[in-house]
C-alpha cells in the first residue's frame, strides 16, 4: 500500500519546511510513503527547498496555471507513480498532519473512495462571517448536487483512493474542492467525511485576495458546477420561474379583457408572450444541456479507460507474474520459485 502526500505550492518557501515536518512518517496499513509537491511557478524557491527537504517528487510548472491545474497534474503524477491513495493538503501547514492517519482509514479500511477532511467551519478563528457563509453555502449547493453528506466542502484535506483518483476530471479554472465531490458523488463512490484539527493562521489567503473577489469567484463557480452537473434542474428552474411570471401576467390581461374594457393591458399580453417564449427556449436549452451533459459521461469513462491503460497496464506487466498453476507443493518443502 503505498501513500502519497501532495502538496501544491504557489511560493510556500516560508512555510513549506514546517508543513512537512509535521507529516507522519508511518501509518499503520501503509507501507511507503511518499512526498510530491507541485510548484506552480513560485518564483521564491520553493523546488529548491522541496528538494533539500528530501520531497520524493517534485512536477514544476515554469508558469503559474492556478491551483485546480495544479491539482490535477500532482493528481495524474501520483496515479503514474503507483499511488493506492493520494492525501492532499496545503503548504501553509492550516491542516495538522497528525492527522492523515485518520483521514486514509476509511479508504484502507474500504469504507470510502474520497474521504475529505471537516474543519468544522463554526469555530475556526481565522475565518472571516463572510467566509463561513459563503462556505456554508456551498457546501449546501455541493450537497444537493453530489448527494452526499460533506459538511466542509472546500476543505482541501482530502484523502483519495487510486480509483476515485482515475475517476477525477476538473473543469473548473479555480478550485477543484467542489467539483471533485460532486463528480464522486455522481459516480456514486463512497464519499465520506472525518473532522480534523487545523493549525493557527500562518499568512492569508493565497487564492483570494479580498471578500468580494473570494464572492465573486466562489459565486460563479457554484453556479456553473451546479448548472454543468445538474443542467436539466438548473435550466427548467430558470423556465419554471419565465413560465410562472409570463402565466401570471396572461391571466391578468385575461382577466381585465373579459371583466373590464377589451382593449388595454396589451403591454400585460406582450410581456407575458415574450415570458413564455423565453420559457420554452430556455427549456429546450435544458434539455440540450442534459445531453451534452450525457456525452460528458461517456468521454469521462473513455478518459478514465485510458489512465488505466496508461497507468496500471505499465504496473501490471512490471510485476512479477503469478506462479503458474501445478501440483500442489508437498508438504514441508516449499515450491520452486516461478520465473
Ligand atoms: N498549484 C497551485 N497551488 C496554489 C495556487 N494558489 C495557491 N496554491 C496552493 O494551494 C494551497 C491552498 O492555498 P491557500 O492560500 O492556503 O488557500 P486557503 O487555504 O483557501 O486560504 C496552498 O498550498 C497554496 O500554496 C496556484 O495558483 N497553484
Ligand atoms: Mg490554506
Amino acid at each position: 500500500m503505498k501513500l502519497i502526500i501532495q502538496i501544491p505550492c504557489l511560493n510556500e518557501r516560508l512555510t513549506l519546511r514546517e508543513t512537512i515536518a509535521d507529516l507522519p512518517r508511518e501509518i499503520p496499513g501503509v507501507d511507503e510513503i511518499e512526498l510530491l509537491i507541485i510548484d506552480d511557478g513560485s518564483s521564491d524557491g520553493t523546488s529548491e527547498l522541496a528538494r533539500e527537504l528530501g520531497v520524493h517528487h517534485i512536477v514544476r510548472f515554469p508558469q503559474n496555471r492556478g491551483l485546480a491545474r495544479g491539482f490535477m497534474a500532482g493528481i495524474d503524477a501520483c496515479l503514474k507513480l503507483g499511488a493506492d491513495v493520494i492525501v492532499n493538503t496545503d503548504a501553509d501547514n492550516q491542516y495538522s498532519g497528525a492527522d492523515i492517519p485518520k483521514l486514509v482509514e476509511p479508504i484502507l479500511a474500504g469504507r470510502a473512495d474520497l474521504v475529505v477532511g471537516d474543519r468544522q467551519v463554526e469555530s475556526v478563528e481565522g475565518f472571516s462571517p463572510t467566509k463561513k457563509k459563503l462556505q456554508r453555502f456551498g457546501s449546501w449547493v455541493v450537497r444537493l448536487a453530489s448527494n452526499t453528506e460533506v459538511p466542509d466542502a472546500t476543505s482541501g484535506f482530502r484523502a483519495i483512493s487510486r480509483e476515485a483518483a482515475t475517476r477525477m476530471f476538473v473543469v473548473s479554472e479555480f478550485s477543484y474542492t467542489l467539483e471533485t465531490i460532486i463528480q464522486a458523488g455522481q459516480a456514486h463512490l463512497a464519499v465520506a467525511a472525518v473532522p480534523i484539527r487545523t493549525n493557527p493562521k500562518k499568512r492569508e489567503s493565497r487564492l483570494f485576495k479580498s471578500i468580494p473577489q473570494y464572492l465573486r469567484r466562489s459565486g460563479a463557480t457554484i453556479v456553473r458546477i451546479y448548472t454543468m452537473y445538474k443542467p436539466l434542474r438548473a435550466f427548467l428552474a430558470v423556465a419554471a420561474l419565465l413560465f410562472l411570471t409570463g402565466s401570471a401576467l396572461g391571466m391578468r390581461f385575461l382577466y381585465y379583457h373579459f371583466t373590464e374594457d377589451k382593449t388595454g393591458h396589451i403591454q400585460s399580453l406582450i410581456l407575458a408572450s415574450i415570458l413564455l417564449v423565453c420559457a420554452f427556449i430556455v427549456a429546450v436549452f435544458g434539455l440540450l444541456a442534459d445531453l451534452v451533459g450525457a456525452n460528458r459521461k461517456l468521454l469521462e469513462d473513455v478518459v478514465q479507460r485510458l489512465r488505466r491503460v496508461e497507468y496500471d497496464l505499465p504496473r501490471r506487466l512490471a510485476a512479477p507474474p503469478p506462479p503458474a498453476p501445478g501440483p500442489a507443493p508437498r508438504e514441508g518443502k516449499s515450491s520452486p520459485p516461478s520465473a
